[in-house]
């Protein structure tokens, strides 16, 4: 992260924050015709879930799914599955404040849709980004757009302020990577948490050894977050953990803006491997059904 560069976009009270509290809230950064844009081509990937009766590698169903009532949980990789949201991932409404916090050269890590649909879109327990994906060094980060108002009753992020500088926590139960915390067992108090609220088109980032969660959107209002994430170029992906790699020209294809490199930053964090993995893959919501001792509830099956 280079700490010369004057800011783009962001004050140094908003890079402050970031550093001392693990993310940052920046309301209406896309405008309204874009997200009308998002929103149709949300659509479009609903559509194509009435013909499946099980999730597949673009689209994560719920539980409760039926192809006569297609419920969609996540859009998986909404980068490389829709030239849509890649154009969203490099425009300058995005990278511009990502560049303020870690550097001019910045590579896609990954990319995710989460539906939270009203009256039954399911949780996500706590964890730290981290344990899935750990790098050669944690300039590393998730912006989140914000596609519907996010209020307090339509499952928000939620983030635990200043874990990003702690341990990192136990993600494993059962002897297998769960992808979430036993927040008892790690000493975390639920009630130490902030919501990312905000109207439709405010971003938020949030550092990738934050704690974050959200609730089972029980309100009559849907909740959709679009996910980037985003490295420094010298972050490399730790073999051995769940991080995807198909080789350079992949991994650079993913370069959002600046240089590629081939020397990774090597800076100290702690890290633990998400291995071996559950029988259940395919995304987190599959991954933390391994985790009994669950904060949020379960959406009904209605
Ligand atoms: O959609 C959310 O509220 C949480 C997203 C998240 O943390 C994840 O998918 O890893």
């Amino acid at each position: 992260m280079s700490q010369d560069r004057p800011l783009e976009v962001l004050s140094e009270d908003q890079v402050r924050q970031y550093r001392e509290r693990g993310y940052l809230v920046l309301e209406r950064r896309i405008p309204e015709a874009a997200l009308e844009g998002l929103r149709a081509e949300i659509g479009r990937f609903i559509e194509e879930a009435r013909s499946l009766t099980a999730s597949d590698d673009r689209i994560d169903l719920e539980d409760s799914h039926r192809p006569d009532r297609p419920r969609v949980r996540r859009i998986k990789s909404p980068f490389q599955n829709s030239g849509v949201f890649e154009a969203l991932a490099r425009s300058e409404a995005i990278l511009a404040p990502v560049r303020d916090l870690l550097g001019a050269d910045l590579r896609l890590h990954g990319s995710k849709l989460n539906m939270k649909a009203a009256g039954y879109g399911a949780a996500v327990e706590w964890h730290q980004d981290w344990a899935f994906y750990p790098h050669t060094n944690d300039d590393v980060l998730a912006v989140g757009v914000m596609l519907d108002d996010m209020a307090p009753e339509n499952g928000p992020l939620m983030v635990m302020p200043g874990t990003h500088l702690g341990p990192v926590f136990d993600h494993h139960a059962g002897g297998v990577f769960a992808g979430a915390v036993d927040l008892a067992a790690a000493n975390l108090d639920p009630e130490d948490t902030v919501m990312l609220t905000g109207p439709a088109g405010s971003i938020s980032l949030h550092h990738v050894r934050t704690m974050h969660g959200s609730a089972v959107n029980r309100s009559e209002r849907d909740r959709r977050l679009l996910l980037y994430e985003i490295a420094a170029a010298d972050a490399f992906p730790i073999v051995g953990t769940s991080s995807f790699y198909g080789g350079l020209e992949e991994f650079n294809s993913r370069m959002l803006c600046g240089e590629a490199t081939l020397e990774p930053r090597v800076r100290a964090a702690p890290v633990r491997i998400p291995q071996p993995e559950p029988d259940t893959t395919g995304s987190i919501y599959e991954i933390q059904k391994a985790l009994k001792a669950r904060t949020f509830g379960v959406a009904a099956e209605t």
